[in-house]
């Protein structure tokens, strides 16, 4: 008994914000942007909130599926950029899409989100028979629009998947590790301490991304490839039986980066970064969605789902779709 992947969807807003655009902005280029990043463009929610974006993607998974919403038994949103600290932003989607009978929560392990919430939903499908898993951000809330070198890096999207109760376990081998003594190199929407007695710390910025590039992409480099060989040790499978690697789009020459230290053929590892930028919990599922659809991804492949980002936290699943 495990997880199946049934559907999968993905939701941007519509506005479209160019290199070029950003660079009329503030100072910075589409040389340096495209060659340091791989990005060309992302797309930015200008009156939509998380929520909106992910009700999207629910709608469009039960649509798909031809299934009511009474029929969903959890819905998940692994997210970084929420509505409100409460109610979740799966709490929202459930009352929106009418999902009556549904638990509701959501996951934050920033970049790693959809992963850790793909591996979570594995384990409540022993007792559950379906769900819903959606990452989705609007991390342009938390951009602060005068740093050049955040703001060229993150966009908003959204993305999910259908799970449903199989006899087949599709979800072959896990690795999720979280490295919390390194939590600062990458923060984001700190809630200032109490402040009655702390008039100062409350008018504190924070709430916009800090992140030491260097220090994220040293560990992502060296992380990510252990996370996927620990992984791919966990199954049957040798490096060259993974058909497609789907990794969060954290920047396009982390993913080359990645790929040279596995010794993996860099043509396996999708990217759609140039189109959307780093969206976070949601870029994994926003890729897989689009690889489906340009039927790249078939059913019967084999998959290395991996995330890597804010905690610092990294997670590998190993699946075939
Ligand atoms: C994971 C990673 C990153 C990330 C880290 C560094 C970085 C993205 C630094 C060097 C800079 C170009 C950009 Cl590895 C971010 C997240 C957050 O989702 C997660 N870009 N860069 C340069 O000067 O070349």
């Amino acid at each position: 008994m495990g997880l199946k992947i049934t559907q999968t969807a993905h939701y941007v807003p519509p506005k479209v914000v160019t290199n070029d655009d950003l660079a009329a902005m503030m100072d910075t280029s589409d040389e340096w942007i495209s060659s340091r990043t791989g990005i060309k463009q992302r797309h930015l929610a200008q009156q939509e909130q998380t929520s909106d974006l992910a009700i999207k993607v629910a709608k469009q998974l039960l649509k798909q599926a031809n299934c009511s919403a009474d029929q969903v038994d959890f819905i998940i949103v692994a997210t970084m950029s929420p509505d409100y600290l409460t109610p979740s932003t799966a709490a929202i989607v459930q009352g929106a899409i009418g999902a009556n009978g549904a638990l509701a929560f959501d996951l934050n392990a920033a970049c790693s989100g959809f992963v850790y919430a793909l591996a979570a939903a594995d384990k409540l499908l022993t007792t559950y028979r379906r769900g819903i898993v959606i990452g989705a951000e609007v991390l342009s809330k938390l951009v602060d629009w005068q740093e050049r070198s955040t703001a060229v890096l993150f966009g908003d999207g959204a993305g999910g998947v259908l799970v449903e109760q199989s006899p087949e376990q599709s979800l072959i081998a896990e690795d999720l590790t979280t490295y919390g003594q390194e939590g600062s190199t990458l923060t984001a929407g700190y809630q200032p301490v109490n402040s009655a007695f702390n008039k100062d710390e409350a008018a504190a910025h924070k709430h916009y991304f800090e992140m030491d590039g260097r220090a994220v992409y040293r560990f992502a480099t060296h992380e990510v490839p252990n996370s996927i060989e620990r992984a791919l040790a966990k199954t049957d499978w040798q490096l060259a039986d993974v058909d497609w690697f789907v990794l969060h789009q954290a920047n396009g020459r982390i993913l080359t980066s990645i790929a040279h230290h596995l010794g993996a053929n860099e043509q396996k590892f999708l990217s759609n970064v140039a189109k959307y930028g780093n969206t976070s919990a949601a870029s994994i599922p926003l890729l897989l969605d689009e690889a489906v659809a340009a039927g790249k991804i078939q059913p019967g492949q084999k998959l290395i789902l991996s995330g890597f980002g804010g905690g610092l936290t990294a997670g590998t699943i190993a699946i075939i779709f």
